[in-house]
């Protein structure tokens, strides 16, 4: 008998509806009649699956068997938000699903609501990966993603007393519908030891001795292209015990101590970033790193690469793009597996291994780019260690060659800082085969100042690839009102095709269209209030501007300014200097999570929930001030968000963000973005154009000429007799019950070191939200700009973004 290939179930509601029905009690072992909601749920992740299936095994297939070359994403993170309603949506199952559930007396949106979303990253970056992985799928780019499965992604935050508590995300407590793990594909990852050489018919090799070792468990998860039938492998991988638990101690009573190896082996992927502000928890984070680079890189090179592959070639079969400096460690690994392993010569090895890697740099901040300590490395990775420092001094000898007699550039070049620890963002610069920013200010600043003495070593090697978000995702899905308007007005296809956008640029003067695009904006709102009311037990006016901070906290992002900003306004009223009708009405909506061990941080969080407090309780602002911060942001409520916005808040200091993707969809929704000169807000107002942008603040090159000239708040404070009240109102108590003490350091930092500026910029950011105001009394003006900022940011799609990269770093044309 012929095996037949699999089938995709019949893509009618009669099919759909067996196949659930099959899956409810096939799969999950109950009657439609006894399931529970999780049952329902489940069933219907799996019937979505097995439409996806057949395509699925075949990408497998021909990922194994192509000659061509492809991607393979190494990201600590991937925020990937709920799956189901993509995944309908890649299939065009949609309404199929809706129509089906009804037969089986069951509601869609009932069942959706049970998703918990996989949380395995902290913001942007993670969620850039996500996007990115959705449009090489779309784009019919073969590629993979690797990461790590961590079974609590980014801690669930909740407030008490209006303080940030963080509580586990136990995602997996009902188990994930979308993986498949194979555990019988598990990877040796080893750790520890020490190395040794030893004769290899008469050629000297190293060999490392580790001293432990755990199991990688692949999960495999499907990552469908839009409407194309394509679908990619996102591959996270699990840290499991290599032996269980030890049976002859727990027998002896020694419980604790039976399972003492296996927690130890399975902390890996534990928990998304653990703290890393403890030498354990440094140590942890560093065996993440190598534990998912090392599962990935030999699961490439030894399962899906031919066993009997030429690895002079590998830089014809892959590229592994690097997501930050989490994943560097891998080229070291890379040389290992080639020399040590493979054994080929130490200078073909390092030809490949630059051939193989590209490194995206997603920061400006020097706290951020990680240095690990060599003493650490060695304990953990010796073998690494050793072959770091031969990447450096072959390296360094270069840089001597070309700048004879310059020491104090070979010092600054060294990979090995003068203390002994390795700059991981400079491993990666120069195995790199490029190197790129994340906006074009960012990777202008990269070149310019972080990295100078690199881009003159290397010409060419440095680009930029600005970031982009899916407009699956972030429209379609985030905003179906918004997508019905545009199919009705330019018909379909943009959607794959966001450039196409431009072609509602003539309807901004339609007054009809215009009608249009404030209901659906509006209707956005409602839905938003429904969301927080379910949600939260919030309400939202329907009247008010929306104006939204949603990000994670960080000074540098400058909280703080938006808040002194609601405090001048309050203020004003509260004084009774300006009387409440003289006010646009304006809900604020925050919505943030500070790490768990940023201080500063969490008294903003706190100060943000006061201010909310007070203002919300005050009669004289009733019905013209609101703020509202919603706890545990997360992807899953920024689709309700960002929809229903009408200003974008988007306000660092300049040169600190490196790019912001929120920015990106907020224009693409039809919000208006009130922001600095940083990251892409700089390329979406050259796109939108100054009228439709509301622009402040010092530019990078004004911060840079302030802070040598040295920066003094207190000046700012002085010149500002708005600024000084506001701040006067938090030190004297008004926000916290009377207590001058709470609020204090957030106050003394502000107007004695204010890092990030927020002082010197707060007179202008006054300015700007009063242009605010003024355009939105003319209704017919902002929607204008609203449609406009729609209709010019196509270029933000992140299928822009992976062509670009595709183009200048990866050179992996699709396969269709
Ligand atoms: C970074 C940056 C953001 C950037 C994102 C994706 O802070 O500005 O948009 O990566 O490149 N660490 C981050 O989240």
């Amino acid at each position: 008998m012929a095996l037949a290939p699999v089938q995709a179930p019949e893509p009618t509601v009669d099919g759909f509806v067996t196949q659930y029905l099959r899956n409810l009690n096939n799969g999950r072992g109950v009657a439609l009649s006894t399931s529970t909601a999780n049952d329902r749920y489940f069933a219907l992740a799996a019937t979505v699956r097995d439409y996806l299936m057949a395509r699925w095994l075949e990408d497998v297939r021909r990922q194994r068997t192509m000659q061509s070359k492809g991607v393979a994403y190494l990201s600590a993170e991937y925020l990937l938000g709920r799956q189901l309603d993509n995944n309908l949506l890649a299939t065009g199952l949609t309404d199929i699903a809706a129509e089906a559930l009804v037969a089986c007396g069951l509601d869609l949106e009932d069942v959706r609501a049970l998703e918990v979303e996989p949380g395995l990253g902290n913001g942007g970056l993670g969620r850039l990966a996500a996007c990115f992985i959705d449009s090489l799928a779309t784009l019919g780019v073969p590629s993979i993603g690797y990461g790590i499965r961590y079974e609590y992604g980014i801690f669930r935050q909740t407030f008490v007393d209006g303080q940030q508590v963080e509580q586990a995300d136990s995602w997996l407590a009902l188990g994930s519908p979308w993986e498949f793990p194979h555990p019988e594909a598990a990877q040796t990852i080893s750790f520890g030891g020490h190395t040794e050489t030893y004769d290899d018919e008469g050629v000297t090799r190293t060999r490392w001795e580790p001293s432990w070792n755990v199991l990688a468990v692949p999960y495999n998860y499907m990552v469908p292209g839009y409407h194309n039938g394509r679908v990619n492998t996102l591959r996270l991988w699990s840290a499991q015990a290599t032996k269980g638990f030890d049976l002859r101690v727990f027998n002896a009573g020694d419980y604790q101590e039976a399972v003492r190896a296996q927690t130890y082996a399975e902390n890996i992927s534990k928990v998304l970033y653990p703290e890393d502000s403890t030498p354990q928890g440094k140590e942890l984070r560093l065996q993440q790193q190598y534990f998912f680079v090392a599962a990935s890189i030999s699961d490439f090179v030894n399962l899906i690469l031919p066993s009997d592959f030429d690895m002079t070639h590998l830089p014809e079969r892959v590229i592994f793009q690097l997501n930050d400096t989490h994943p560097v460690i891998g080229v070291p690994e890379l040389m290992r597996v080639l020399v040590d392993e493979r054994k080929l010569e130490w200078d073909a090895a390092w030809q490949i291994t630059q051939q193989c890697f590209a490194y995206t740099c997603h920061t400006l901040l020097p706290e951020a780019l990680e240095v690990w300590s060599a003493d650490l490395l060695g304990r953990l990775l010796p073998r690494h260690l050793e072959i770091i420092y031969r990447i450096n001094d072959e390296f360094l000898e270069q840089v001597r060659e070309r700048f004879a007699g310059d020491a104090d550039r070979v010092q600054r070049m060294s990979i090995i800082s003068p203390d002994g620890s390795v700059r991981m963002a400079f491993l990666a610069t120069v195995a790199g085969s490029k190197v790129n920013g994340v906006a074009e200010l960012h990777s202008q600043l990269l070149r310019e100042k972080v990295l100078p003495d690199f881009d003159e070593f290397f010409p060419g090697k440095f680009t930029n690839v600005t970031n982009g978000v899916t407009p699956r995702r972030f429209v379609r899905l985030a905003n179906p009102g918004l997508s019905r308007l545009i199919t009705d007005t330019i018909g379909a296809g943009w959607l794959t095709d966001l450039d196409r956008l431009r072609e509602l640029e003539d309807y901004a003067d339609d007054a009809e269209f215009r009608s249009a695009f404030r209901a659906v904006k509006a209707a956005n709102k409602r839905v938003l209030a429904r969301t927080l009311a379910e949600r939260d037990g919030l309400t939202v006016a329907d009247d008010h501007l929306l104006d939204v901070m949603v990000k994670r906290l960080h000074e540098y992002k400058r909280q703080t300014l938006k808040l002194l900003h609601i405090i001048t306004e309050y203020d004003a009223i509260a004084s009774g200097r300006v009387t409440a009708d003289q006010v646009t009405p304006r809900t604020f909506v925050f919505g943030a999570k500070a790490a768990p061990g940023y201080a500063m941080a969490k008294r903003i969080i706190h100060l943000i929930n006061a201010v909310g407090s007070v203002v919300n309780d005050d009669p004289r602002v009733e019905g013209r001030l609101k703020v509202l911060f919603p706890p545990n942001y997360n992807v899953t409520l920024a689709e309700r968000v960002v929809p229903a916005a009408d200003l974008s808040e988007q306000i660092s200091l300049a040169g600190k963000e490196a790019s912001g993707t929120g920015n990106m969809k907020f224009a693409l929704n039809g919000a208006l973005t009130i922001g600095t000169d940083d990251g892409a807000n700089v390329e979406i107002r050259e796109l939108v154009g100054d009228d439709n942008f509301f622009l402040f603040g010092m530019a990078e090159p004004e911060v840079a000429d302030l802070q040598s000239r040295g920066y003094h708040p207190i000046d700012f404070v002085r010149a500002d007799e708005n600024l000084s009240r506001a701040l006067e109102l938090i030190s004297s108590g008004a926000f916290s019950g009377g207590d001058t003490s709470v609020f204090e350091p957030v106050v003394t930092n502000l107007t004695h070191h204010d890092p990030f500026m927020a002082l010197a910029d707060y007179t202008d950011y006054i300015a700007a939200q009063k242009r605010v105001d003024a355009l939105y009394a003319d209704q017919d003006a902002w929607t204008r700009a609203a449609i406009l900022n729609v209709a010019r940011c196509g270029f933000f799609s992140s299928d822009r973004s992976m062509r670009d990269y595709i183009d200048r770093i990866w050179h992996t044309p699709p396969i269709v």
